[in-house]
């Protein structure tokens, strides 16, 4: 048996609600969601909304740590990021309306132009810069795998598992793990790696994804990620130094 084949049978367990969850490295991949400045950072479009941005900042220490084991154990990792077309061609207008906004998407701020390809506002914030090889979603949408090439990428590399991070919770990563729970992916979210500017909508967006047996997926937190990570990669690791 080569080494790849061994580790296709590593399954291995992350102690998660509503039970543990079994993985195998090879098929999972990390998603990190819209950790862009735009919403994490003050002066973007999360913060002229009138929000509290520090909320969604101390998902970064944890969503840094977990990103470090996935590439140390060179699980699959994917960016996405929201947002739109410089002449907002794929915005709906339903979405340019809503809020009646004094600065909303499209319109000038001070991270650039907000919601918009190309912007400072719109990159994802140098805490979790993708590498070359971390493909980068852009989705114009809340879900990752409306309009973009997601599910494709995921197919071409057999992931069926998703340690799912990022922001916000209720809305981009609750909509993302709909929409993978519907293609059949397993969706783990890690409760300290996702945020919402509103602590009462965090605490019910988790509890929703693991009411009844988990009907959407399972919710763990990133030190249990962390430790599954790396103990699976410590166990591949003695398996090829044993062949
Ligand atoms: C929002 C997102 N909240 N990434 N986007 O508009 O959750």
């Amino acid at each position: 048996m080569d080494a790849l084949n061994q580790s296709e049978t590593a399954v291995q367990s992350i102690d998660a609600v509503p039970y543990p969850l079994a993985f195998n490295p090879v098929t999972t991949a990390l998603l990190l969601i819209d950790m862009q400045r735009d919403f994490l950072e003050p002066g973007g479009f999360g913060d002229m909304l009138g929000n509290d941005v520090s909320l969604l900042r101390s998902t970064i220490e944890p969503c840094r740590a977990v990103l470090q084991a996935a590439r140390q154990s060179a699980i699959t990792v994917i960016h996405t990021r929201e947002g739109h077309r410089p002449d907002l061609t794929d915005a709906p207008p339903s979405k340019l309306a809503r809020g009646h906004l004094e600065t909303g998407i499209g319109d000038e701020g001070p991270m650039g132009r907000v919601l918009v390809r190309g912007q400072p506002g719109h990159e994802i914030i140098p805490e979790l810069s993708p590498t070359d090889n971390e493909p980068v979603i852009d989705k114009p949408g809340k879900g990752a795998f409306y309009e973009t090439d997601l599910h494709l990428i995921l197919q071409n590399r057999h992931i069926r598992t998703l340690i799912v991070c990022g922001v916000t919770t209720e809305v981009c990563v609750h909509t993302t793990v709909r929409e993978a729970n519907d293609r059949g992916y397993e969706c783990l979210v890690l409760a300290d790696c996702v945020g919402s500017y509103f602590p009462e909508f965090q605490h019910v967006a988790l509890e929703m994804i693991v009411a009844q047996g988990g009907i959407f997926g399972w919710v763990s937190d990133s030190k249990s990620a962390i430790s599954a990570l790396l103990n699976q990669q410590e166990q591949r690791l003695s398996i090829v130094d044993c062949t």
